[in-house]
């Protein structure tokens, strides 16, 4: 990296830029810096050459799929478009256990390796629902991996089950769950937490779930959501609370910063940031959080332009194939409104940024790298 010049008019950024360089840690105050003063160019060119520094071009993906169980949820997330409240059922879907079932038995056959379950809090969806559910995924597919539950779905499990958050993950891991995803993160200030996301698991609460998944082997993932009420010191504080655990733990794979988006909630007021924002915040994002492995740009919530846009922003992943399971998104006014994307597709979308397309398993293994391995003419 040495022999790279960053150009910036600030001596500041240049100081912090060398810091960097020299493999040296960027503190909150200089994160808060590159966000207030960094050209997007510099960030662009600094967060890419850490990048390139760890992982070349390899740029990394998944073949996966979601369940959504429900969008019934107890909490009232105010940025949240998905969600419906017990009294709004009639609006809302509950699967049943036989329809998730064979959701997962449709997937026979085809080369997916993952299935990412996430949903609302429903009320009546307990902890040993959703252990014997696991169990029965994997009855019909034992090599998948289950990356499930973000930390407020278990927060609430554990409580209404009473258990502790170490009883409540080893009897899920014990049938079957492998990891867990990074959702509910949100943004970890507590003041502006309780104002947009009520009475959902605290930002503590978030940190010792997944500090207590690590310690029982199951790995995970974090997010932040950004650009609606927070400034650059509420960003960089949520990305601290997670570098620190990441130093003790090691656990997390990959961070995913979510963008608002303000269809059809109770933040429709607030603009959206423009897309120059998402790439200095991926790039701020690569540059701080030196401990963690992979920055992901989630292409349903971003849409695929600018996650192309973002490999060069210091991001090396851009999720999966999705098959448009999700819905989080696309009711939230994402772009992306049928969210499926094909190998080739992600494949294409990769090469076209200059960047080397490689399919992972959910912790990072190689499954085929395509630059020694290309698509062949007959797949899809
Ligand atoms: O926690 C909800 C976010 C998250 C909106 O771990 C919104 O691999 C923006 O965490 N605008 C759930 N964001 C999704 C999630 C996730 C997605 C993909 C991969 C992984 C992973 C995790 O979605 C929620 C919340 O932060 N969200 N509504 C909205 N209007
Ligand atoms: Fe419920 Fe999650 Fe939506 Fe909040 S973000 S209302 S916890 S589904």
């Amino acid at each position: 990296m040495d022999a790279i010049i960053f150009q910036t008019k600030h001596a500041d950024l240049q100081e912090i830029a060398k810091k960097v360089l020299h493999n040296q840690r960027i503190t909150s105050e200089e994160a808060i810096l590159l966000y207030e003063k960094g050209e997007l160019g510099f960030l662009g060119s600094l967060a890419n050459a850490i990048r390139e520094s760890r992982h070349g071009s390899i740029t990394y993906f998944n073949r996966n799929f979601h369940i959504e169980p429900t969008n019934i949820c107890v909490f009232d997330c105010k940025f949240c478009s998905y969600s419906r409240l017990l009294k709004q059922k009639n609006e809302g879907w509950e699967l049943t256990e036989e329809q998730i079932l064979e959701k997962v038995r449709s997937y026979n056959g085809k080369p997916v390796t993952e299935v990412h379950i996430v949903g609302g809090v429903h009320p009546k969806m307990g902890l040993m629902y959703f252990a014997e559910l696991i169990k029965k995924i994997k009855e019909i597919r034992p090599e998948i991996h289950v990356k499930a539950f973000t930390a407020v779905e278990l927060e609430y499990m554990c409580r209404k089950a009473h258990v502790s958050f170490e009883e409540g993950l080893s009897i899920l891991k014990a049938h079957g769950q492998d990891s867990l995803p990074g959702g509910g993160a949100e943004i970890f200030d507590e003041e502006l937490r309780s104002e947009i996301a009520g009475d959902k698991c605290t930002a503590a609460e978030w940190l010792e779930i997944h500090e207590t998944a690590h310690k029982l082997g199951m790995p995970s993932n974090a997010t932040m959501l950004y650009g609606h009420k927070e400034t650059y010191a509420h960003r960089v504080d949520h990305m601290n609370r997670l570098r620190e655990l990441q130093d003790k733990t090691g656990g997390f794979n990959t961070f995913i910063p979510l963008k608002f988006r303000n269809k059809g909630n109770q933040m429709s007021h607030i603009p959206e940031v423009s897309v120059i924002e998402d790439l200095r915040n991926y790039a701020v994002a690569r540059i701080f959080m030196d401990n963690f492995p992979h920055i992901k740009a989630y292409w349903p919530m971003i849409g695929r332009s600018t996650a192309q846009l973002s490999l060069s922003f210091g991001v090396n992943d851009i999720d999966g194939t999705i098959d448009d399971s999700t819905k989080i998104y696309s009711m939230a006014g994402s772009e992306e409104q049928t969210p499926v994307l094909t190998t080739r597709q992600l494949v294409d979308m990769i090469n076209q940024a200059g960047k080397e397309p490689v399919e992972r398993d959910t912790v990072y293994s190689t499954i085929r790298n395509y630059k020694t391995h290309p698509i062949l003419a007959d797949e899809i």
